[in-house]
């Protein structure tokens, strides 16, 4: 049984975080994912989220490729997390690049390319213009 970890806020889900979350269940057998706190995001992040943590954590648990979801509190917890759930393989997109290197002590750390063209600040945007163009995120990979 293969675990693998990753960590996001998820905020006004888009195909971006669909496909870095595919890609990271496909690398094994059982997916946990961390999600920011509002406290996290508020304190940490300097963010505040359209939907609030509660609402994250049931959009990303009704995905058929997320196994499991815990809180992201914060920085520091990524090493307890790895070793707490025997994770085999932690998993981010490459904006993170080298960030989390210091896990590789602990367990296998994979960077997967990031989506083009969407985020969720992007959203935020587009909404905030009153665009009517549609926003797709292109696959890179
Ligand atoms: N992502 C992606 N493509 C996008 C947008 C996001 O692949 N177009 C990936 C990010 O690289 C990240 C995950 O989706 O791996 C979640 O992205 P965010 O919700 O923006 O998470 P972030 O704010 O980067 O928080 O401790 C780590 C942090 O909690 C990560």
């Amino acid at each position: 049984m293969k675990t693998i970890l990753t960590y996001g806020t998820f905020d006004l889900f888009h195909i971006g975080h669909l496909n870095l979350l595919e890609r990271a269940r496909s690398l094994g057998d059982k997916l946990i994912v961390a999600i920011s706190t509002d406290e996290f995001n508020l304190n940490m992040k300097g963010k505040v989220t359209a939907y609030p943590y509660q609402d994250r954590k049931r959009i990303l648990e009704s995905l058929c490729c997320v196994d499991f979801v815990i809180p992201e509190h914060n920085w520091e917890q990524k090493i307890e997390d790895v070793k707490t759930h025997k994770v085999d393989t932690f998993v981010m997109g490459h904006d993170w690049e080298g960030e989390f290197d210091f896990l590789k002590a602990h367990c296998e750390v994979i960077y997967l390319p990031r989506t083009n063209n969407i985020s969720s600040s992007q959203i935020k945007e587009h909404i905030r213009k009153g665009q009517v163009t549609q926003i797709a995120g292109e696959a890179c990979f």
